[in-house]
């Protein structure tokens, strides 16, 4: 039986899931249990407006919220739950960098965690990192990560000094 989402992942557009799969990817590496929406602040306000509201009482402890655009997505979720809210920033190659300075240009009194632009894996990073606050398996799996990713730059460099940069260039 699958477990109850813990992460709702939210999305503006069905054309968003190429960035916003990116958290969702790490979550089920993780384990963790997450359902994926596509929910806009602008085309569907009160479906919107609903799922957040609801979130918390049914059992999620965290949102991860993406958007391009003028993005007002993670701003609306995090006005209306208490849960912690990660915004992913959502940048296409025609886009300037207007969802991000708006993500990053909340209000006082309105939290919003927001990552870099099309930063999937360090928001469900961010997610896991306070899920694991109170799970300590998680907090297990999170340090083997930190170790794994530790010890594959370590061995990189070993390469490079070996092979120096020209060959490491060339593989
Ligand atoms: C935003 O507008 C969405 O989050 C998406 O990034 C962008 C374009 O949406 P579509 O026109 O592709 O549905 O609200």
């Amino acid at each position: 039986m699958m477990s109850s989402p813990l992460v709702g992942i939210i999305m503006g557009s069905d054309s968003d899931l190429d960035v916003m799969s990116g958290a969702a990817k790490v979550l089920d590496e993780f384990g963790v249990a997450n359902e994926v929406r596509v929910l806009s602040a602008h085309r569907t306000p009160e479906e919107t407006s609903q799922y957040v509201r609801g979130a918390a009482g049914r059992g999620l402890k965290l949102i991860i919220a993406g958007a391009g655009g003028s993005a007002h997505l993670a701003g609306v979720t995090a006005a209306q739950t208490v849960l912690p809210v990660i915004s992913i920033p959502v940048k296409r190659a025609d886009h300037g960098h207007e969802a991000l300075w708006s993500n990053v240009a909340m209000p006082p009194g309105i939290p919003l965690a927001t990552m870099p632009e099309n930063g999937g894996k360090n928001a469900a990073l961010l997610a896991i990192r306070i899920l694991a606050l109170s799970d300590a398996a998680l907090a297990k799996k999170y340090a083997d990560f930190v170790a794994k990713q530790h010890n594959s730059v370590l061995d990189k460099d070993a390469q490079l000094q070996a092979k120096g940069w020209q060959s490491y260039l060339q593989g």
